[in-house]
Order: structure tokens, then sequence, then C-alpha cells
């Protein structure tokens, strides 16, 4: 089985620092929690970005301080950044830090409730017009999915030539408004992706790790971090991003799972390698 590529999703847009006082919000936070993560095993850092009083942001001058420092830090770490943001953010807004070329970034490939009242809107207009200015910039998108039919949505534009192959997906399970995180739900959505695909599962709260685990076995790839849970166990606040990643490593261990190094990862991606 190919090595495990650990993604940490260390900051969000939603997560704040009352539900965790390690949710980084500052630049000097944000690079920590990175290089937290990376020294426990992680090779991306799939990156959000805040203000330091913690209100997010897709500001490109703030996705490139954090992003030149999370370097300085993990040299050869993946570093993803979300064209998802924050729910009400508008596209041109999103959109701002791919044009800081970043090797991957995500590709959200439908609209979901995201609990209350709030809708994260990607349209299929919307998903063309992301796709083609991440082609265009040679970015490689993370298909962020949350529902089995978004699945179904990126396979249609992967055949009219809008999302190349071979396709990364994410799936996104757990969030309040999308696919539920049961193993059933799991062997569905990895059943129904293009052979050839990679895939990875953030599990959203108590969903992670079990989910975590049975990627680990499935031949899938994981991501963990503060933006989908801040629980090491039930009732413990994880300290930091590296212990959640630290938690995937140790059970890829016991189940015969090799970790993936940032350029491991490059390589199962088809991402170019970084000397
Ligand atoms: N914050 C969510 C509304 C992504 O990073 O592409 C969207 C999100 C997805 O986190
Ligand atoms: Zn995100």
């Amino acid at each position: 089985m190919e090595k495990l590529i650990i993604t940490a999703a260390i900051c969000g847009a939603e997560v704040t620092k009352e539900h965790n006082p390690s949710v980084p919000y500052t630049v000097e936070e944000i690079a920590n929690e990175a290089y937290e993560a990376y020294k426990a095993g992680a090779s991306i850092i799939h990156l959000h970005v805040r203000y330091d009083d913690g209100t997010p942001t897709q500001d490109a001058k703030r996705f490139e301080e954090c992003m030149k420092a999370i370097y300085a830090k993990c040299p050869d770490v993946i570093i993803q950044p979300s064209t998802g943001g924050a729910v009400g953010m508008t596209n041109d807004e999103r959109l701002q830090p791919i044009t800081l070329n970043p090797e991957m970034a995500t590709l959200d490939c439908g609209t979901c409730n995201f609990g209350g009242d709030e809708i994260f809107v990607n349209t299929e207009n919307m998903i063309i017009d992301f796709a083609e200015k991440m082609n265009a910039r040679g970015i490689k998108p993370e298909i962020e999915v949350f529902d089995k039919g978004m699945i179904d949505s990126a396979i249609r534009l992967n055949k009219k030539g809008y999302i190349k192959s071979p396709m990364h997906f994410d799936f996104v399970m757990g969030v309040n408004g999308g696919i539920s995180g049961t193993p059933r739900d799991l062997i569905f959505m990895a059943e129904s992706i293009p052979q050839g695909s990679t895939w990875m599962v953030a599990g959203v709260g108590r969903f992670e790790f079990p989910l975590a685990s049975m990627a680990i076995i499935m031949g899938g790839h994981v991501r963990v971090g503060f933006e989908d849970n801040v629980y090491l166990s039930k009732g413990v606040v994880a300290k930091s991003n590296g212990e959640l990643v630290a938690k995937v490593v140790r059970l890829a261990k016991e189940l015969g799972r090799e970790v993936a190094t940032p350029n491991e990862a490059r390589a199962i991606l088809g991402l170019a390698p970084k000397a």
C-alpha cells in the first residue's frame, strides 16, 4: 500500500480560541502550529489565515506572510491554501491566495448547508471558474466534497475537461449539512470516485479518528486538525495540532502503514519534487 499522506488543517475559518485556546490566529501562532504538525508527521498544511483578532481573511498579503513564516520552519512542506475561506465571502475574496501560486489549493465542488442559517455556496459556474483559474497557474486542486453528489459534479466537470485527471478528493464528513461519518458512508464515498484518483478523509468532530483509522486501512489518506476537531479524545482538548497528527502516526504504525514525507506525498499526488 502506498505511504500515508497526513494533512493538518491547523486553523480553519470557523473554530475559535473559545473552542480551544491553541487555535492559531497570529502569523507566529500559525507558523508554530504548522511546525508542530509537520514535526509530528504532516506533509501537507491546509491553510486558512486569520487577522490577529481571529477574524478569518483570504487576503493575499496575510497568506504570503503566513506561508513565508511556515516555509522558514518547514522548508519542504506542501502548503495548500483554502479557496473556501469563510461562509459569505465573495468569489474574488476567496480566490486571492491562488495569486501566490501554491502547489495545491482546495476546490470545493458543491453548495451545502453549514449549520444554522449558514450556506457554503459553490455553484457549478463558480467551480468551473475556480478550476480554470487554478489550471492556468498549474495548481493541483484538492477536490473538497461534503456529500456524494459533489463527487458526481467533479466527475462531470472532469469529463468536460475543467478538472484534470488524476483527481485528488478530500471527503469532508460530518459537517452539519453534509454526509455523515459512518463507516458505510466512507465506503460509499471511496467506491464512488474514478479509478486512479487519490482520496483523503477529514472527519469532523467525533468522526475524525474513526474515519482516519478506516482510511489508513483502506489505502486512503488522512486530514486532521483544529479546523475539523479540537479534541484529542473524548473530553480532552488537544494542546496542539501536532498532538492530533501524532495520534494518526501512532494509529498508522499500529496498523502497519508508513507515513509519507512531503516529497513522497508529492510523488503520490503527481506534484513536482521540491529540492
Ligand atoms: N470554511 C468553510 C466554509 C475549504 O477550505 O476549501 C470552507 C472550507 C473549505 O473550509
Ligand atoms: Zn478549509
